[in-house]
This record gives structure tokens, sequence and C-alpha cells, in this order.
């Protein structure tokens, strides 16, 4: 990828479109120095490229390795006040060493012990938890105990009281989706402490969210107004699982309803608005049929995926990894991706698309396909 042109002052002489190099110019750079102040005519082409350029770069991190290393932490670390979460952060290394996936979502495994309690907080992150693997923890949201088990997509809106309880026998790690860094970056960011223990350790089969909202096409009258984010909190695998096989099924009737052939997809959304789940935060699945080659794709924004299921090829940029169940990646701004299948594919995606689309800074351009 072609970087910027900036051009430091010492250099300045030699570039196109620099004033020649002076004792009385090097003065007024000095000057400049002391002030605190940066011309734009030695700047322009870092700050305005032809293109989004991302310091985040591709990465793929493997389930078999983050897994144990979870495993790991649960025997050596206790979760409580202060610690808060036993959440293990993917660090994009084009990002410093900051605990960020991209340069504006988080993604962590997080991991609880049979027994354990994830104390109760609240922050104006807005969050969303995916389980690829395992059951036996419910997430409590405002007192509401919400079950997690593989396949089911948690969102989790900020500022809601929440903890998490574990009352199996068995250990559960999931994943942990958050806009902490668009957060950090804009300082926005607000934090509150609840209780130490979850108000309840109840493990119902539905949550009382389910019960009111988790009926599709169906809203209560009492519940007309629009919100913000979802009141829904869990997207059961059952249902998901099903819109994907049907829009597969479809096609192979002679119909058109997949993204492309043998590429089914859908988006969780906002029962009060039909928009994406969280105002910050687009949350995906799709089901990529075996032997199946995607165009590619960019868009202005970044997306993490996890594979689900299957395996397949996934190339980012210049980067191109085989993937297979747990593992994640990051697609960077306006980094191209496609796909190769396997034996299929099934992916979760969540994106920050939502942010630049109000924005109006969204772009995406498809190989083929003149936008
Ligand atoms: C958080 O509250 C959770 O509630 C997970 O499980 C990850 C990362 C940073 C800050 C708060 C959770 C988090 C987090």
């Amino acid at each position: 990828m072609t970087q910027g042109t900036s051009v430091p002052p010492d250099q300045a002489a030699d570039a196109a479109g620099q004033p020649e190099r002076t004792p009385a110019l090097e003065a007024l750079y000095r000057t400049f120095e002391q002030q605190l102040l940066i011309p734009l005519w030695t700047q322009i082409g870092d700050l305005m490229p032809p293109f989004p350029e991302a310091s985040a770069v591709p990465h793929r991190w493997r389930w078999k390795d983050l897994l144990p290393a979870a495993e790991q932490a649960g025997e050596l670390v206790p979760v409580g006040r202060g610690g808060e979460r036993r959440a293990i952060a993917l660090a994009n290394p084009g990002l410093g060493g900051r605990p960020f996936a991209t340069s504006t979502l988080w993604a962590a495994i997080q991991y609880l012990n049979p027994g354990e309690d994830a104390p109760v907080h609240r922050h104006s992150q807005n969050a969303f938890r995916f389980v690829v693997e395992g059951e036996g923890v419910w997430t409590v949201v405002n007192g509401d105990p919400v079950a997690m088990r593989r396949g089911d997509f948690l969102p989790q809106a900020g500022w809601n009281w929440h903890g998490h309880h574990n009352r199996s026998h068995h250990a559960m790690a999931w994943i942990d989706g958050l806009d902490i860094p668009f957060q950090h970056y804009t300082e926005a960011t607000f934090f509150e402490f609840g209780t130490d223990e979850v108000e309840t350790r109840e493990t119902p089969e539905r949550s009382r969210s389910e019960r009111l909202w988790g009926h599709p096409g169906l809203r209560p009258l009492t519940h007309l107004r629009p919100s913000p984010a979802t009141p829904l909190l869990a997207y059961r695998w059952e249902y998901t699982d099903r819109a994907l096989t049907e829009q597969l099924a479809l096609e192979a009737d002679g119909y058109r309803v997949t993204a492309e052939a043998g590429h089914a997809a859908v988006r969780y959304t906002n029962p009060t608005t039909g928009d994406d789940v969280l105002p910050t935060l687009r949350t995906e699945f799709h089901r990529l049929a075996p032997d199946t080659g995607t165009a590619g794709r960019r868009e202005v924004g970044s997306s993490v995926f996890q594979v689900f299921d299957g395996n397949g090829r996934v190339t980012v940029g210049e980067s191109s990894w085989t993937v297979e169940r747990g593992d994640l990646f990051v697609v960077p701004s306006w980094q191209p991706l496609s796909f190769e299948t396997g034996t299929g594919m099934d992916l979760f995606r969540f994106t920050d698309a939502p942010i630049f689309e109000r924005l109006g800074l969204h772009r995406s351009h498809q190989d083929g396909v003149t936008a």
C-alpha cells in the first residue's frame, strides 16, 4: 500500500510543491516548531491520502492458541472487583501494543470457571457476546438472566448493568466485542461499579427480554417507541441457522435471495427500528456453501470475523490464511476481503459500519461491480 507523502521540513526543498530552502525559510520552520505550529504543505499527503490507509493490519488469531491461554488464565487469575473480567484482548500488531483489534473495535476471549461470578458494572461502551462453543453461563442484564449457548449472539447496549454467573460444572469461554477504541479516541467513556455479585443466580431457559421481544414480526403494543439499541438480549442459534438454511434452500429452488451464489447472510437487527442492534456496532452471520469463492470487497471501517464452523481460506489485503472453527481475523479499513471455502464456512462478523453510515462516510467497492 502506498504511504502518504509526509515531507519533514529538513527534506522539504527536494519535494514537489515545496519552497526553496533558504536561511529565512529555515528560521521560519524553527519559529513554527517553537510555537507548536505545523505547516500543512509538508503534511498534506499524510493527512489526506487518496484512500484510507489503516494503521491496523490484517491479522489472524487461532482458537487453538487462544483457548489454552484463556484456560491457563482460568487457573492463575481470579475474577473479581477491580479487574472485572477475565477477558484477554486481541492486540492488532499495527496499533502500538494497545488492546485494540482494529482502530475502532475491541475483541476478547473471556473465560469463567464453574461457580464464578463476574461482578456487576456498567459502561458507556456498547458490547456483545458471541458463543462459539459451550454453555453454562448466564449474563444478567439489569437483573434479567440470559442463557449463553453455542451460536447465540447476545447484545449488550451501553449503560446497562451487567454481570455473569456460571452455575454449571464446567468452565465456559466466549468472545466479547465492544466499541472501546472508538469511545476511547473520541473521549466519550463512562464507567460505574455495581454489586460484587450478580443480582440473581437464577438459570431460566428464556430471559424476560426474549419472552417479551423474541417473537418474529410481533411487537408488544406497550413498547411501540423506537429505541436506539435492541431490547432483545439473545438472538438464538436455532433462528440464525434456520434463516441461513432457508436462504440456501430457496436459492437451490431457483429464487435469487442470497448475497451472491452460495453465500447466505443475515444481519442482527433492532426489532424497534429494523436497524443495527447497537448504535455503533453492526453484527452479521454469513454462511458460504462448500467450494464457494467470493468476489473481493472493501469498505470504509473495519471488521472482526470469527469462524463458527467449517474451514477455508481468507485473503485480506496482502495476507492470506487458512481458517477453521473459532479462529478470529481482522479486516482493517479499505483492505480487500475474499473467501474460498473448503467444506463450507459459517462466519460471525462485527463491524463499525453504523458509525460511518450515519456520518455519511461509508463507501464500499466490490471487484467486478461498478459502484
Ligand atoms: C466488559 O464489561 C465485559 O461485561 C467484557 O463481560 C469485556 C472489556 C473492557 C471493559 C469492560 C463483560 C470488557 C468489559
